[in-house]
């Protein structure tokens, strides 16, 4: 049977307006769930059902200004079924917490009275808290937020004038077992969400899914950069002679072509050996520190899918021209993606060369559960004081080691990052090691 649910007593507030309608045609609702929201100048209250049963239909919409009497909505079920409330047969509105305009000063009283056929004479008063620092959310997400155990004053609010609806509520805890928390920004030891914007309100927009590329490669460095003290040290390296040097040897055709990456890639494995702190990882939850005595090296590449890190082993022990054509199999492997598992796995330090497209330089992300990553910028000659007091145009390669902080001094970076200079400027070096 259809009954009709209006509008109950609310004393002297007349005009109230609809802030919020939280069911719609053909919902079943349970005794006491929220069928629509109301706002006066005062203060907010959800107006419940008085009995469970299904919605026939709605006949108010959001925004509507609203009186004692107004017909809500048509509810099917048993009035006879409804569990007494206390001394009454129908539920008693909830009213909500403080309205954020109410002054803090003032006492914030609203009539509570019952809101669904048939009407009921008593309305008690119920005093509202007015303490700035409470949200603002009606009873049944406050319901919702108890039965979670989510702290409400983290949830970021959605509804109109920063109200907390029940899906804030579930947002925040889906996001929460993702791993992150999404909080209002008043706690300022969470990590604040980034709200959702409408980009097409202010221009045409082409939205495409994110590749699971992408995806995997966002979730390995965000973890990395929010688990991480990391760090950044820069250094210059004169490889004017080195660039020569590989220049010379490219007139070989018969030979892998010769870039800078391999030599650097040589250069830095040599000088893991001798600064093994950078070439380690934390282990048992942090309480053991793990160095590799061998050297696996990353080599970020840029692929049309995203970036992609396979790993060339054991680096101390192979020649140039080995690095270079594995560097560039590998390379090759990864922007057709032919790569296998295991050829992305086991690194234990990461060179990231921007090459052309470096810049002056930039602060790479530590490759966690590695501890420390190089960063290679675009070379360029640059006029250069020398010893004898004259002016030179030498080739300048700018270098960036980031470095988990908690694994790597900066004094442990900085010996590595001149070992490392003293090689490149003089590749015969390595013949010492
Ligand atoms: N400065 C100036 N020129 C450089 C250079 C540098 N630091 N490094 C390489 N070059 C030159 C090379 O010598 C080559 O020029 P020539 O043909 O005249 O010799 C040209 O740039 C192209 O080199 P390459 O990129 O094909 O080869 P590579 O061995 O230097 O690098 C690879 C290979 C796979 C690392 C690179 O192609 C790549 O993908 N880099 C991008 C890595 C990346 O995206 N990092 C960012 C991660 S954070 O988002």
């Amino acid at each position: 049977m259809n009954r009709e649910i209006k509008i109950p007593d609310m004393g002297e507030a007349a005009d109230v307006e609809v802030i919020e309608i939280c069911v719609s045609k053909g919902d079943e609702v349970a005794q006491g769930d929220a069928l629509i929201v109301l706002e006066s100048d005062k203060a907010s209250m959800e107006v419940p059902a008085p009995w469970a049963g299904k919605v026939f239909s709605v006949a108010v919409a959001l925004g509507d200004k609203v009186e004692e009497g107004t017909l809500v909505l048509m509810l099917e079920g048993d009035a006879q079924l409804a569990e007494p409330t206390g001394d009454q047969a129908t539920p008693k509105p909830e009213p909500e917490k403080q309205i954020k305009s109410t002054p803090a000063s003032e006492p914030v009283v609203t009539k509570s009275a019952p809101v669904a056929q048939p009407p009921v004479s008593s309305t008690p008063s119920v005093a509202l808290p007015v303490d700035s620092s409470e949200v603002y959310a009606g009873p049944s997400a406050r319901r919702l937020a108890r039965q979670l155990g989510v702290d409400l004053t983290s949830v970021h609010a959605t509804g109109a004038r920063g109200r907390i609806l029940k899906e804030d509520i579930k947002a925040y805890v889906k996001q929460a077992l993702q791993g992150g928390a999404a909080t209002s920004g008043e706690n300022m030891s969470a990590i604040p969400a980034i709200g959702e914007v409408d980009f097409s309100r202010f221009g045409p927009v082409d939205s495409q899914p994110v590749s699971r590329l992408m995806l995997r490669g966002a979730k390995q460095l965000h973890a990395s950069w929010l688990n991480l003290p990391q760090v950044t040290n820069h250094e210059e390296v004169d490889v004017t002679n080195l660039d020569a040097f590989r220049r010379e040897q490219n007139t070989d055709t018969e030979k892998p072509k010769l870039t800078l990456l391999p030599f650097i890639m040589k250069a830095c494995a040599s000088a893991l050996l001798r600064h093994s702190q950078l070439n380690g990882s934390f282990a048992d939850g942090g309480q053991t520190f793990v160095k590799k005595l061998y050297v696996h090296l990353g080599m970020a590449v840029d692929t049309k899918e995203g970036l992609i890190v396979p790993v060339i082993r054991n680096v101390d022990q192979k020649g140039i021209y080995a690095l270079a054509q594995e560097s560039q199999t590998l390379a090759q492997k990864s922007r057709t993606r032919k790569l296998k598992p295991e050829d992305l796995q086991g690194g234990s330090f990461t060179i990231s060369s921007l090459g052309v497209l470096g810049g002056t330089g930039f602060t790479p992300i530590v490759n966690a559960p590695q501890v420390a990553i190089l960063g290679v910028a675009r070379s360029d000659i640059k006029p250069i004081w020398q010893a004898d007091g004259s002016v030179q145009g030498r080739l300048i390669l700018p270098l960036s080691l980031s470095y988990d902080h908690r694994a790597v001094n900066g004094a442990d970076a900085g010996r590595f990052l001149a070992d490392l200079k003293a090689c490149l400027e003089d590749i015969g070096r390595l013949l010492l090691y």
